[in-house]
């Protein structure tokens, strides 16, 4: 499975996963399975929530990196993907100075298949972008339903070098006053791949960007100041675009849109596509703060946005049907919680689905500084827990958990009632990549070793507290299949696998059957042995893989 997101056949073995995206059933999330980006490399991952394990990765055949993923439509229909660093599609070379030809963005949306818990390449396309960064996408919900969004940045299409006297990207990318909040007609656009008017890249299916321009899948609306992701309200009619560099959040209207598309009144960029005037797209816009990044609403018609320079959560209303929910009026700031401190991402329960919950936020903060005991240079992130069940100016802080590994940005927050996972596979022999009985699984009472010319294949099974096999002899240059079950009925009653040398380690959960193989190039003693602490006699599971020298047994046999 990881090299399915293996890169120009070179193993790539590590990602930035940046959104992960539960999948959802008439825009609320289902708990069946999760979907996440690897910005780093353009590659999506899919997980199954029956045992939450990575089933599946795709490599994006057009871009090298992306961001806006993964988001998916009301009913994970389509993984959305959308590009950064704009490059030349199909990981092709081109000079920097033909920025403006040759470079592009792209967004790819990938189609689910939900029987086969698999995302189906064969029914998914990409549409060509300026070369503008795209950032952070959404799916229209309810009332924009069949549309997706992205925000962007650098539409100023700085090319940095600042090595050469030239802006640095970062005053590069942020000269102009506006850059473009991306709008799609997703279903005009599965139409047209449908009826095949793409091209190829990569032999994978892309919409170019004249032909978007053409069928009306693509519109811009111009975005205030380094904007920074779009957030879909929980009815669909609004996105909210937060300005990086501007206090206010800008609030879109997507009625507004569809009448400034209707009406055909316009501008267009450099490469022709249709901006449609700020005064005609936007709702409102609301001062909350500096830094403004990600937006999340509640039950009460709040909406939330992280301020990463104040280091506070901001409260502010909706308006819309939403106005009648709250107290105050629409479209204004309501309160602000210090964070502890440089909030990136924020989740609401379930907020940003149609239906979100309410009561709890997590703050995902970047730094730490002062909040837990110094363990050396590297700091964990600080994820704060906030009371938001009330109204007004009232938000709590409740909680702090360090959180230690990689920098989290965003994550989603589900009932735990919507999660019904296994607690052990369902049959022994399980194989979690197929999703059913493996026929190679061994079985209790059918353990052995078999040979065939200089391939070994082991069937072997593990129940507390030991392995069956206990001795395992081979010869130097062996080619080892070894398969092994947990034949564990019980909750909890995982068994670990190790054998030193080998750079060998297994997880076996309780009914699960593994397969590995390696060659047997180096002779020796090897013990084996359980890596969970599974039972009293845990140290005892254990045993000798034996691997005799080459030629040792036609001189014992002499
Ligand atoms: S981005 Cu804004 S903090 Cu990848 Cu969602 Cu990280
Ligand atoms: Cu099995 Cu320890």
């Amino acid at each position: 499975m990881l090299d399915e997101g293996n890169i120009n056949g070179k193993e790539v073995r590590w990602g930035d996963t940046h959104h992960p995206a539960l999948s959802e059933t008439k825009g609320d999330y289902d708990g069946q399975f999760l979907f996440i980006n690897d910005k780093a490399n353009a590659r999506v991952a899919v997980i199954d929530l029956r045992d939450f394990e990575t089933k599946q990765i795709v490599k994006n055949p057009v871009a090298l990196n992306d961001h806006g993923g993964t988001m998916v439509t009301p009913n994970t229909e389509y993984i959305i993907e959308g590009g950064q660093y704009a490059a030349p599609l199909g990981w092709e070379y081109a000079s920097l100075d033909d920025y403006n030809t040759d470079y592009r963005g792209m967004v790819t949306f990938w189609k689910f298949d939900r029987d086969k818990g698999r995302i189906d390449k064969s029914q998914s396309f990409a549409i060509e972008l300026p070369p503008y960064w795209q950032d952070l996408c959404d799916a229209g919900k309810l009332a924009s339903e069949g549309w997706a969004f992205c925000n962007s940045f650098n539409a100023e299409r700085a090319t940095g070098g600042v090595e050469e006297g030239n802006p640095p990207f970062e005053a590069g990318a942020s000269q102009g006053d506006t850059d473009y909040l991306h709008i799609f007609n997703l279903k005009k656009a599965e139409e047209v791949y449908k009826a095949g008017k793409t091209v190829e890249v990569n032999g994978f299916p892309v919409i170019s960007l004249q032909t978007a321009i053409d069928e009306g899948i693509l519109y811009f609306t111009p975005e205030p100041k380094s904007p920074h992701g779009v957030d879909v309200s929980p009815d669909g009619k609004f996105l909210v675009v937060s300005g990086k560099l501007d206090p206010h959040v800008t609030v879109y209207s997507f009625e507004k849109i569809q009448k400034a598309i209707e009406a055909g009144k316009w501008d267009t960029d450099d490469y022709g596509v249709p901006v449609l005037l700020l005064d005609d797209t936007k709702e409102a816009q609301v001062e909350v703060g500096l830094g403004p990044l990600h937006t999340q609403f509640d039950d009460k018609g709040y909406a939330y946005t992280s301020l990463f320079l104040d280091s506070a959560v901001a409260r502010w209303t909706l308006g819309g049907d939403f106005a009648d929910k709250h107290p105050e009026e629409p479209w204004q700031l309501v309160s602000k919680i210090s964070v502890h401190y440089n909030i990136g991402h924020l989740v609401t329960a379930e907020g940003d689905t149609v239906s979100p919950d309410g009561r709890y936020l997590v703050a995902m903060n970047k730094w730490a500084i002062d909040r837990f005991a110094n363990v050396g240079p590297l700091l964990p992130q600080n994820f704060q827990l906030i009371d938001i069940d009330n109204t007004g100016d009232n938000m709590q802080l409740l909680y702090d958990m360090p959180i230690g590994i990689g920098e989290p940005h965003y994550a989603q927050m589900i009932k735990y009632d919507k999660l019904s996972p296994w607690e052990v596979y369902p049959e022994i022999g399980w194989d979690p990549h197929t999703q059913s009985v493996d026929p190679n699984a061994p079985k209790p009472g059918e353990e052995r070793v078999e040979r065939n010319g200089k391939t070994v294949e082991v069937f072997m099974t593990a129940v507390r507290s030991h392995f069956t096999p206990e001795h395992v002899e081979i010869e130097q240059g062996d080619h080892v299949i070894w398969h092994i079950t947990n034949i564990e009925r019980a909750y909890d009653a995982t068994h670990g696998f190790s054998v030193p040398g080998y750079n060998i380690n297994l997880s076996i959960e309780p009914g699960e059957t593994v397969t590995f193989e390696f060659d047997a190039d180096q002779p020796g003693v090897f013990s084996y042995y359980c890596t969970e602490f599974c039972s009293a006699l845990h140290l005892e599971m254990t045993g000798y893989l034996l691997v005799k020298p080459t030629g040792t047994t036609a001189m014992l046999n002499q």
